[in-house]
C-alpha cells in the first residue's frame, strides 16, 4: 500500500497538464469518482487495523497533493489565456472588417421616388395586398367584362372570388379618396400581382407606385409638369419626356409616359428599339366617374393620376436586363448596389 501511494504521488506530480483538456483528464484520472484516489480509499478496508490510521493520513495527504496541483494548473491556464500567450494572439492587428449587406436596388429606387415626391408635397399611403373586387376594379370604372377580371389575368382567392391579389396600387387611392376630401396629394408604392408566366420581361409579382393629386382646378398641365419634374430628378437634367395618347378605365384623357433613352441619349439603340424613347408608365386625368364613386364632387374638383413600374425604372437606371435577377437573391448581383449603413 505504501509503495502504491508513493507511486500515485509521483504520477500526480508528473502528469502532463498544458491545456484545459489535459487538466480535465487529470481531474478524472485522479480525483474523479472512479479515479486513482477513490480506488486507494476503497483499498483502505484491506489494510490491517493497526496501520489504518497512518495509511488514512497518507491518503489524505495524497488527496491534498492532487487538489493543489489541480488548483495551481487551473490558475496558470486561465492566466495564460487571458494574456493571450498560449493562443499566440497579436492584439495590435487591425480588426477583421464587418461585411455589411447592400440595399436591394428596388428599395433604393422606391425610396428615391418617395423622396422626390415628398419634396413637392406628396405624402405616402399604403394598403392591403389582398383586396376586394370593388377597390381593385369596380370603383376604378372597370366594366363587367374587362379582360383583367378574367382568371388568367388576375389571382382570385379560391374560396371567395370577391377577393383577389391587387393587380395595381390604385386600390389604395380608392380608399384614400373614400376617406378624405381634397386637396389630396399622395404616392402609393407597393407590390402587385398578375397571373403571368415568369420570364426576363414579366413576373407574376412586381412593384409599382401610383400618385394622385386632387384639388380645385387641377389641369393636364399640372400633370405634365409633375411627371417632367420627376423624370429630371430621377434620371438627370438632360431627360426629356413625351406623352402618347392611351386608354385606362380610370382616367380620361389618358397617356403613356416616355422618357429619352438613357443608354443612347435619344440616338437610337437596342434598348429603345432605335426610337430614342422608352416607356416608364401611364397617367391621365382621373375620370369623373371614379371621383364620383369615391364621393368626391367632380363638378368642384379635378385630379390627375399616374402609375409607374419600379422594376422598369430600376432596370433603366441600372441597366439590368432580366427581371428575374430581382427575386433570385444572387449575392453577386445584390453586392453591386449601395451598401446598407
Ligand atoms: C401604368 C399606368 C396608371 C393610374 C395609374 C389611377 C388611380 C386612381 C384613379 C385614376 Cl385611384 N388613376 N392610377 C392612372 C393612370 C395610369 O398606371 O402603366 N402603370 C404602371
Amino acid at each position: 500500500m505504501k509503495e502504491k501511494i508513493e507511486q500515485v504521488a509521483e504520477e500526480i506530480r508528473t502528469f502532463p497538464i498544458e491545456n484545459n483538456e489535459q487538466l480535465e483528464a487529470f481531474r478524472i484520472a485522479f480525483m474523479g469518482r472512479k479515479g486513482r484516489l477513490a480506488d486507494l480509499f476503497d483499498n483502505l478496508k484491506t489494510v490491517p487495523n493497526e496501520e489504518k490510521k497512518a495509511t488514512g493520513q497518507q491518503l489524505n495527504g495524497l488527496k491534498q497533493l492532487a487538489q493543489q496541483r489541480f488548483d495551481e494548473m487551473q490558475e496558470k491556464l486561465a492566466g495564460s489565456q487571458a494574456s493571450g500567450e498560449k493562443l499566440n494572439l497579436d492584439f495590435t492587428l487591425p480588426p477583421v472588417p464587418n461585411t455589411l449587406g447592400t440595399r436591394h436596388p428596388l428599395s433604393l429606387v422606391r425610396e428615391e421616388v418617395l423622396r422626390i415626391f415628398g419634396r413637392i408635397g406628396f405624402n405616402v399611403s399604403e394598403g392591403p395586398e389582398i383586396e376586394d373586387d370593388w377597390h381593385n376594379f369596380t370603383a376604378l370604372n372597370f366594366p363587367e367584362n374587362h379582360p383583367a377580371r378574367e382568371m388568367q389575368d388576375t389571382f382570385f382567392v379560391q374560396r371567395n372570388p370577391d377577393y383577389l391579389l391587387r393587380t395595381h396600387t390604385s386600390t389604395v387611392q380608392v380608399r384614400i379618396m373614400e376617406n378624405n376630401q381634397p386637396p389630396i396629394r399622395t404616392i402609393m408604392p407597393g407590390r402587385v400581382f398578375r397571373n403571368e408566366a415568369i420570364s426576363a420581361r414579366a413576373h407574376c409579382m412586381f412593384h409599382q407606385f401610383e400618385g394622385i393629386f386632387i384639388d380645385e382646378n387641377v389641369s393636364f398641365a399640372d400633370l405634365k409638369q409633375t411627371v417632367y419634374h420627376f423624370a429630371q430628378e430621377m434620371f438627370g437634367k438632360d431627360t426629356r419626356i413625351r406623352f402618347r395618347p392611351s386608354f385606362f378605365p380610370f382616367t380620361e384623357p389618358s397617356a403613356e409616359i416616355d422618357i429619352t433613352c438613357l443608354i443612347c441619349k435619344g440616338e437610337g439603340c437596342n434598348i429603345c428599339k432605335h426610337s430614342g424613347w422608352v416607356e416608364i408608365g401611364g397617367c391621365g386625368m382621373i375620370d369623373p366617374a371614379v371621383l364620383e364613386s369615391s364621393k368626391i364632387d367632380p363638378e368642384k374638383y379635378s385630379g390627375f393620376a399616374f402609375g409607374m413600374g419600379i422594376e422598369r425604372i430600376t432596370m433603366l437606371k441600372y441597366q439590368i436586363k432580366d427581371l428575374r435577377l430581382f427575386t433570385e437573391n444572387d449575392v453577386r448581383f445584390l453586392r453591386q448596389f449601395e451598401s446598407a449603413v
